[in-house]
């Protein structure tokens, strides 16, 4: 995927053009990054086509930037962007990392106080210069010092959404190989985590060599840990380190159970295996007799499970947060399956904060093999989203009415993203919302709420009853902003009352739900709904992830509600 890769180097370029004012050039690159982000091609592949001829025809894409694309292409890297990170006195890439940081803060902070990276913003934050600062004040010296430790907890971890395309471009990679029998991801990504430390490969092979040789010398290695003839670990261009394993084809099975982990659940299916006087590795499950190891399973990885009495476990689940305990007792969930949605609940379009035409969304949800696709532009006071008003909407909804009529193959639903305010009332009055198919409620602003607070104004927004689903209900982040302060229980007991749905918001950085509350919402016989918050056509393939994390919270194809039919969908609300 080298567009995500430009994406970001080209975000920060404009990050350190931005420091420098050079404003008209880091507009330039913030929206290059934005195309790239949302291309459906690889450049690589319309640069091979058609040249830098090819790569102009990109909207937003002029000779400069084209050129710069093609370095990336040929060498892997941008001269220019290295020399700004070199000019710049400021860890730019740390500091804009933290939650609230940008360009012009950052510079501010450089100009007034020397500082240069997290370190020296700590010192700053604890030591109260901050709040002092012009245009800063205590509570965003808060706010700073709460962001440095999120991005501490998370640091070394890349998320899931990033990974999954890198990974599967390498695997393809690898399977063609002919010496290559048998290939699998293990560790945390087949285990669908929502943030991956390493990657971890397994494969069969019988020519080891050729297939370490093919891992260690891929387009992407920048650096080699490690290489021997049945591990070898390469550093990726992308951050992030793999692990191949080539293993034996009769213990196949064996190290696939033990390589997805996770290790808490390694730890329990052995102590079961030990308690049935069986030994459990990854090469194998062994009865041991007489001092003799003999295998009873290995290859298969269901038989491992089978062997030491236990109905297989899905990957997501394998967490030891009770899945043994399900399966001992065969009480073990029917999860949701990754085809099992029929439509996307949330997707934005240009007429609030997004690029596509209600019809280029249809299209693309068309060739998703959706039955519907919401409409759920913002609606909202906060002039940055460009929200819709009353009038817009009614607009909005005449439109999508003649639209239905052109298409076919899909049905085109309305609804909108209101936000609920600080006291839980809604930006749209009720007499329009009840227009509406499908009416989602968020919170945009006013995050810093007390629990109490924050739980009664969502009680507030649940009770009236034109909302049908809170969008992304806990408002966390992934390494950026915490959740605000919710009473659980109390939110969980009204959606039941009020047959508000919760959503599973599947963009790669919010994936909220998560997955434990998806548990409990489930325990508690709450609906949800998985949607994208489409921003771009990119957006749509992250509904893989949304179902990913429905499945590590234990939901069935019930507990979802778009994986109903139109009809029933329609009559759930
Ligand atoms: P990550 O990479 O931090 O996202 O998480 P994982 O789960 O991929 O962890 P990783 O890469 O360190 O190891 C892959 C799997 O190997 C892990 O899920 C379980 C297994 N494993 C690693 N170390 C141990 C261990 O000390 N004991 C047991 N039982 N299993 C282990
Ligand atoms: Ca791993
Ligand atoms: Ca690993």
């Amino acid at each position: 995927m080298n567009n995500l890769e430009l994406a970001q180097i080209f975000n920060q370029m404009a990050d350190l053009l931005e420091m420098k004012e050079v404003d008209f050039r880091s507009r330039a690159y913030r929206k290059a990054a934005r195309v790239l982000d949302s291309l459906e091609k690889d450049v690589a592949e319309i640069y091979q086509a058609g040249g830098i001829k090819a790569l102009k025809e990109i909207q937003g894409i002029g000779q400069a930037l084209a050129k710069k694309i093609e370095e990336y292409i040929k060498t892997g890297q941008i001269k220019a962007y290295q020399k700004q990170k070199k000019q710049s006195p400021v860890d730019i890439e740390a500091l804009t990392n933290i939650e609230g940081l940008g360009p012009r803060k950052i510079k501010a902070l450089y100009q007034k106080l020397g500082i240069k990276n997290v370190k020296g913003l700590t010192k700053a934050a604890k030591a109260g210069k901050i709040g002092k600062l012009e245009g800063f004040g205590p509570k965003s010296e808060q706010n700073i010092l709460q962001g440095i430790k999120m991005a501490k907890i998370d640091k070394g971890r890349f998320l899931l959404g990033a990974i999954l395309p890198i990974v599967r471009e390498i695997i393809s990679q690898i399977k063609e190989l002919p010496e290559v029998k048998k290939i699998s991801v293990a560790g945390s990504v087949r285990r669908m985590k929502e943030t991956v430390g390493d990657v971890d490969i397994l494969v069969v092979s019988s020519k080891p060599k050729t297939v370490m040789d093919f891992f260690t010398e891929m387009k992407g290695v920048i650096k080699i840990w490690a290489k021997g003839p049945t591990k070898s670990s390469v550093r990726l261009r992308a951050g992030f380190d793999c692990d191949l394993r080539i293993v034996k084809r009769e213990s196949f099975g064996a190290a696939l159970q033990y390589f997805t982990g996770s290790k808490d659940h390694n730890i329990l299916t052995r102590r079961i295996a030990i308690k049935k006087g069986l030994k459990l590795n990854e090469y194998g499950v062994f009865s041991v007799k007489g001092g003799k190891n003999r295998r009873i399973a290995g290859q298969n990885e269901k038989q491992v499970y089978q062997a030491i009495g236990l109905p297989y476990i899905e990957p997501e689940m394998r967490t030891n947060t009770g899945e043994i305990e399900a399966g001992l007792a065969n009480q073990l969930p029917k999860l949701i399956d990754y085809d099992d949605i029929k439509g996307d609940c949330h997707t934005h379009t240009e007429w609030s904060d997004s690029t596509g035409t209600i019809e280029e969304l249809a299209k693309i949800a068309k060739q998703m093999g959706y039955q519907y696709l919401v409409i759920t532009d913002h609606a909202s006071p906060l002039g940055i989203l460009h929200g819709l008003d009353e009038k817009r909407l009614l607009k909005q909804m005449a439109e999508i009415d003649k639209i239905n009529k052109r298409v076919s193959g899909i049905r085109i639903l309305k609804g909108v993203e209101v936000d609920i305010t600080r006291d839980g009332s809604l930006t749209i009055k009720d007499e329009v919302l009840a227009k509406l198919d499908l009416v989602l409620g968020a919170v945009h602003s006013g995050f810093k709420l007390t629990k109490q607070d924050m739980t009664e104004r969502l009680i507030k927004a649940m009770k009236n009853p034109h909302l049908d689903v809170i969008a992304h209900p806990t408002g966390r982040v992934i390494q950026r902003r915490e959740s605000y302060q919710l009473d659980f229980p109390k939110i969980f007991k009204t959606a039941k009352q009020t047959k508000t749905a919760l959503e599973i918001n599947a963009h790669a950085s919010r994936l909220d739900l998560r997955d434990s509350h998806i548990r409990q919402a489930v325990e508690a016989g709450v609906k949800m709904v998985i949607g994208t918050d489409v921003h771009s056509r990119a957006y749509f393939q992250m509904m893989e992830l949304g179902i990913a994390q429905a499945r590590r919270g234990w939901a069935e194809k019930k507990d979802i509600l778009n994986s109903q039919p139109l009809k029933e969908f329609l009559k759930s609300f």
